[in-house]
């Protein structure tokens, strides 16, 4: 069986971890190939992807035995060649990619969790920031990105402490967007993903690259960048049929062009 899973339907890309037996921990394999699944995406019939893992976890961060398995990769190549790519390239899609947290996500499993465009989590799921409790820094974006989300101080002490959090106490301090209930969460993660794969897809990509640059944009900067952009979204045709719909007063159907 494939560490990753792979399927289209209709125009979303499912992606699923899948390593049950260790939690869905990423080994070197499953790093790779999922970089290679993120690449598929980008293929002009993909509007949106969906990632989530199999079994009862979403991912328990990197494989602990492959790190002191003296044939495996060393230290030095695990951040570089494994999951700084991976969060790139999840950034810099031109697609919304939802996470659908299926149950625990832990070290670089949660922070490449965040840094997807919209997260949900199923009630019984959890997230740690379990890097401190093994001697390590949090790695795969997260110094960067939760922070963001959730304000210094909260980041800093789920950093520090390491402490499990569930999915609700996540969503209140604005970790992930919202948890539904273990009975609905498959369903309700994926009709998230059907509704954005027929959004204008263009738009969304152009929205997703402000709020990437908006990181270390000024405001000025940003104002800036918001009028390029929009140039372009009212340069595509969603954008005219967004308007044509509106005005004949009935539903848009958009193609992603
Ligand atoms: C695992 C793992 C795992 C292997 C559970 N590996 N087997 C970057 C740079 C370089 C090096 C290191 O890492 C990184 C990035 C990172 O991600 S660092 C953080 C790595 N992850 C962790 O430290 C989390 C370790 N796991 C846990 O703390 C727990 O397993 C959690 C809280 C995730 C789940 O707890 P439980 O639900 O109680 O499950 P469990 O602990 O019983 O695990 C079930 C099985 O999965 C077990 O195997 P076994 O053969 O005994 O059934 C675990 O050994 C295995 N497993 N995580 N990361």
């Amino acid at each position: 069986m494939s560490t990753i899973l792979f399927e289209i339907k209709n125009s979303i890309s499912i992606i699923t971890l899948n390593r049950p037996e260790k939690l869905n921990a990423f080994n070197r394999e499953m790093s790779l190939l999922l970089q290679e699944k993120l690449d598929e995406c980008k293929k002009k019939e993909i509007r949106a992807v969906y990632i989530t893992g199999s079994g009862k976890a979403f991912s328990a961060g990197q494989d602990l035995a492959e790190v002191v398995d003296a044939e495996g990769q060393g230290m030095e190549k695990i951040i570089v060649e494994h999951y700084n790519p991976v969060v790139t390239k999840i950034r810099k899609l031109e697609k919304p990619v939802v996470a659908a947290i299926n149950g625990v996500a832990a070290g670089a499993g949660a922070n490449i969790a965040l840094c997807c465009d919209i997260v949900v989590a199923a009630a019984s799921a959890s997230f740690i920031q379990a890097f401190s409790k093994i001697g390590l820094i949090p790695d795969s974006g997260g110094t960067h990105t939760l922070p963001r989300l959730i304000g210094w101080q909260k980041a800093s002490a789920l950093m520090l402490l390491g402490n499990k959090i569930t999915s609700e106490e996540a969503e209140k301090m604005g970790m992930i967007y919202k948890v539904f209930s273990d009975e609905t969460f498959k369903e309700e993660s994926f009709k998230i993903a059907e509704t954005v794969s027929n959004l204008p897809t263009k738009a969304l990509a152009y929205t997703k690259q402000l709020l990437n640059i908006s990181f270390v944009n000024t405001f000025e900067e940003q104002l800036q960048d918001e009028d390029v952009f929009q140039q372009k979204a009212a340069h595509t045709q969603d954008y005219k049929e967004g308007i044509q719909a509106f005005l004949e007063k009935r539903k848009p159907h958009f193609t992603g062009e």
